[in-house]
């Protein structure tokens, strides 16, 4: 390396171990990376969960080239472009039924704050100002802004940052390894655990709510699966005591559970998705809050030239986004990508499963092309194990994710068998010769 690499100060990263051996990605094509040693490098995570259709599609990459020629920028307030409209309109009719409506915004992150938002003006526009509480689970990931920390169940993302958001608490997660490790698919263990939202009623009285937001499937801590009809039973719970259910969708929408989103590959609506991610197959930054019609129209009240919703920001519906957005869905659609890991799910469950008895794996969890393989950790370095695989792995020309001490896998949902089968003996590989 020439460059000089100290201006960057990298998002959760390593800084000093990554520029002492840096791993630079120069090129990208369907399923493949290029380093900057010229290596090919077989993408198992689409880049971070989002590119959903493959690297470098041409559709996208025309739509993006195209709209940037044309138009660059509008403003979104009080002035909008046609691709906005069209694309909302095709999130739409893509979502759960009921979902109609759509805020964009710029990422997962903004999505969850624009979705905590909308809950909470929500519930004041109709006369229950006194819901001011939000409720989110252990465990949970709902990205890095102070809404999202707060309501987020990390410790590491929330120790450093003050009190975060009042009023907000806590359901218990649903991570259950003494009796559901193993399992294939959802585990059988753990739907009363959604009963610990009747305790929180209980105690703070459901006047007091707005809101629970859950990952339908937890990705960023570890890969964890509901148990089985434990969304039922959460979302019969928020249906009886008036609170409004937020599927925070940023990993699991697009195809990544087998159905365009785990709403629909697990059978429960709720009444906002956070997406992002997928949205544009991770070339341009977007995210959106899809919103049922029952809340969106009771924002649309009162005087007409009256602003409803106090929200927004610059790029909103960004052109070169929208236009990404579009041609990324025409791709998926082309394709049947986003039922994709329905079709090929039983064979990415029995390779990963065959990882079971390798040397330190305590669990494996699948659903869709998402995968979790739970290593046992080292004494006094958690995650350096699984940080260890990921290094042997990059070398072997595998690109995997892990967190903690978990190796997550979510890779395009273009992926062959062949080359799900290349990923996790790249993975056996180095397992065998892990410390
Ligand atoms: N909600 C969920 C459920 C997420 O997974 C966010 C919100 C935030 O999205 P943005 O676009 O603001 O990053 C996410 C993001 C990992 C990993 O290591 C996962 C995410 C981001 C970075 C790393 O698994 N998810
Ligand atoms: N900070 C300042 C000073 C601004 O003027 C704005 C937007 O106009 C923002 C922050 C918010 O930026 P964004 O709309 O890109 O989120």
């Amino acid at each position: 390396m020439t460059q000089d690499l100290s201006a960057y100060w990298m998002p959760f990263t390593a800084n000093r171990q990554f520029k002492k051996a840096p791993r630079l990605l120069t090129r990208s094509e369907g399923m493949y990376y290029w380093d900057d040693r010229g290596r090919q490098i077989l993408d198992g995570v689409a880049g971070l969960w989002c590119v959903n259709a493959g690297h470098a599609r041409p559709k996208i990459v025309q739509a993006i080239q195209a709209q940037a020629a044309e138009l660059d920028y509008a403003p979104p307030f009080q002035m909008a472009h046609p691709k906005a409209f069209e694309l909302a309109d095709r999130l739409a009719k893509l979502a759960p039924a009921g979902l109609d409506h759509v805020f964009f915004t710029n990422s997962g992150s903004e999505s969850v704050e624009t979705a905590l938002k909308i809950a909470l003006a929500y519930h004041r526009a109709r006369g229950e100002g006194s819901r001011t509480r939000l409720i989110g689970r252990e465990r949970g990931y709902h990205g890095v802004n102070f809404g999202g920390i707060s309501v987020g169940g990390i410790v590491g993302n929330r120790k450093v940052f003050g009190t975060l958001l009042g009023g907000v608490d806590h359901i218990r997660h649903t991570h259950d390894p003494a009796r559901n490790a193993f399992s294939v698919g959802q585990p059988a263990h753990g739907a009363e655990l959604a009963d610990d939202l009747e305790r929180l009623v209980a105690l703070h009285d459901a006047s007091t709510i707005a809101a629970v937001i859950v990952e339908p499937v937890a990705g960023s801590t570890g890969v964890l699966l509901p148990p089985q009809g434990y969304l039922q039973r959460l979302r019969e719970i928020c249906d009886r005591h008036g609170i409004l259910l937020i599927f925070d969708e940023v990993i699991t929408g697009f195809g990544r559970t087998g159905q365009p989103f785990a709403a629909q590959t697990f059978g429960v609506t709720p009444d906002l998705v956070t997406l992002a991610k997928g949205v544009t197959n991770g070339t341009v930054p977007m995210g959106a809050v899809l919103v049922k019609d029952t809340i969106h129209d009771t924002f649309m009240n009162g005087p007409e030239h009256l602003i409803e919703f106090a929200h927004g920001y610059t790029y909103s519906g960004h052109p070169l986004a929208c236009a990404a957005g579009l041609a990324t869905l025409d791709t998926y659609a082309e394709e049947g990508l986003l039922t994709r890991a329905t079709e090929l799910g039983g064979h990415f469950a029995q390779a990963v499963h065959s990882l079971k008895g390798e040397p330190h794996v305590i669990d494996v969890r699948n659903v869709g092309f998402v995968g979790g393989i739970e290593l046992a950790t080292r004494p006094g370095e958690p995650g350096k194990r699984a940080f260890d695989a990921f290094l042997d792995c990059y070398e072997q020309g595998v690109l995997i994710r892990t967190t903690g001490d978990v190796i997550a896998l979510s890779p395009p949902l273009i992926i062959e068998t062949a080359q799900i089968d290349r990923i996790v003996e790249t993975i056996r590989t180095a397992l065998r010769r892990l410390a």
